[in-house]
């Protein structure tokens, strides 16, 4: 049982309403917070009150409520650097996710930057989306992608990646957590041996942010990307941190409304940070519920989540250990969130969907990182994915469904 005695899971479950639903006949027990998380009723309400009684276009009107509307989107965004620890308030910037934030980090700052001969440095551990935007940019410019290794226990060679950061290096991109594999990269030292050669480094936090306390300065990055989904917030809606000198010196990711000062058919002066990358009318209530959601994280305290998580980490490692035929893929010392598995003579797929008759909702597939499931030599994986509101006893469950799946294939 949890050794985080004054947490109080049950106090926290009741506020998300989809755990109590069934799913086939069986309670649900959601292990796909990976892929994307529930939301508890303090969201879901957020939204509700916007739309009841809140909600006109942001930044565009003297009325009421569109100064209701601007004040709550712009105190979400108060709330999101709070959530990293940004220096200041201009350094956020609203994307539609994670992917996002990526590529306009590709395209605005890198594509500008980069020639032939230039290389960027990223992992065999990443997303897609960390490694699809910079295959784009360097086919736009010439530069070359050049990718970290992971040894057997899926950690990051970092003598490799001290060797291969060189003069070449315009840019180093890297997970934070690894989605395919709970690996928690060491990204302070990744960071401050790539400053050393004067190389800024963006970190892909879509994985971390739910799980550990962040902080952009401590860690030194120059960019921060997560999605809002992923951290108990609404779905298309995500952020891009990025240092001021940095994004000051980048241009518009779009044009369009708001992201201007002053338009002729002449010249067009763009608008100051954020707003500069913030195109259009932006996913107003994606940013309340997001500001929500990080009110509440920050309620429960992302200490105590990421204890309550490694403990059950930790005991669904044991469990899953002790089955016959069961291999963990990813058994880096240092993990977060999740473990991936497979099965002898049980496809990842087959898995997913008997466990699905038992309520267990898990991912399977390549996870978008079809690179580690090459690396391991397998098609796709099991994954079960943790976040605070899941328990002990729902392991057990997992482990049990695991168990009745083998001896239907035996
Ligand atoms: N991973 C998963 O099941 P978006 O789709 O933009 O919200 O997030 C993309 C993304 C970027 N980096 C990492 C490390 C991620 O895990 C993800 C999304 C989900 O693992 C959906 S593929």
């Amino acid at each position: 049982m949890s050794n985080t005695a004054q947490y109080d899971v049950e106090s926290i479950r009741r506020d998300f309403p989809i755990l109590h639903t069934q799913v086939r006949g069986k309670p649900l027990v959601y292990l796909d917070n990976a892929a994307s998380a529930q939301r508890p009723s303090q969201v879901i309400d957020a939204v509700r009150r916007l739309y009841e009684s809140q909600y006109a276009n942001v930044h565009r009107g003297v009325h009421h409520l569109s100064q209701e509307s601007s004040r709550l989107y712009e105190d979400a965004r108060v709330a999101v650097r709070g959530f990293v620890h940004a220096a200041c308030v201009h350094e956020i910037i609203f994307t539609r996710g994670a992917t996002e934030s990526i590529n306009l980090v590709a395209q605005c700052y890198a594509r500008p930057r980069l020639q032939q001969g230039d290389e960027i440095l990223i992992t065999h551990m990443e997303h897609h989306s960390n490694i699809v935007p910079w295959q784009i940019v360097c086919q736009q410019t010439g530069a070359e992608l050049r990718v970290v290794p992971i040894n057997d226990r899926g950690e990051l060679e970092l003598e490799r990646y001290h060797e291969m950061l060189s003069e070449k290096t315009r840019l180093v991109s890297v997970v934070h957590v690894s989605n395919a594999l709970g690996t928690v990269n060491p990204v302070a030292e990744i960071i401050a041996a790539a400053h050393a050669k004067g190389v800024p480094v963006l970190v892909d936090g879509a994985q971390a942010v739910p799980h550990l306390p962040v902080d952009v300065q401590k860690l030194g990055c120059d960019f921060y990307v997560f999605s809002g989904h992923k951290v108990y917030g609404p779905t298309g809606i995500g952020v891009l941190y990025g240092k001021e000198k940095l994004l000051k010196e980048m241009p518009p990711y779009q044009g369009g409304g708001d992201m201007i000062l002053s338009v002729t058919f002449e010249k067009t002066t763009y608008n100051t940070l954020p707003y500069k990358f913030e195109a259009g009318t932006p996913n107003i209530a994606g940013v309340i519920g997001l500001g929500a959601a990080i009110d509440y994280v920050q309620k429960i305290g992302l200490g105590s989540i990421a204890a309550h998580e490694h403990g059950l980490l930790e005991y669904a490692t044991t469990r899953l250990r002790q089955i016959d035929g069961l291999r963990i893929i990813g058994e880096a010392s240092q993990k977060a969130g999740l473990v991936s598995f497979v099965l002898d003579r049980v496809h990842p797929h087959d898995i997913g969907t008997l466990l699905d008759a038992e309520g267990v909702a898990i991912r399977t597939g390549h996870h978008c990182a079809q690179p580690v499931m090459e690396r391991f030599k397998v098609p796709a994986t099991a994954r079960a994915s943790f976040a605070m509101y899941n328990t002990f006893e729902e392991i057990d469950v997992l482990a049990e469904a695991i168990v009745k799946t083998m001896g239907m294939f035996s």
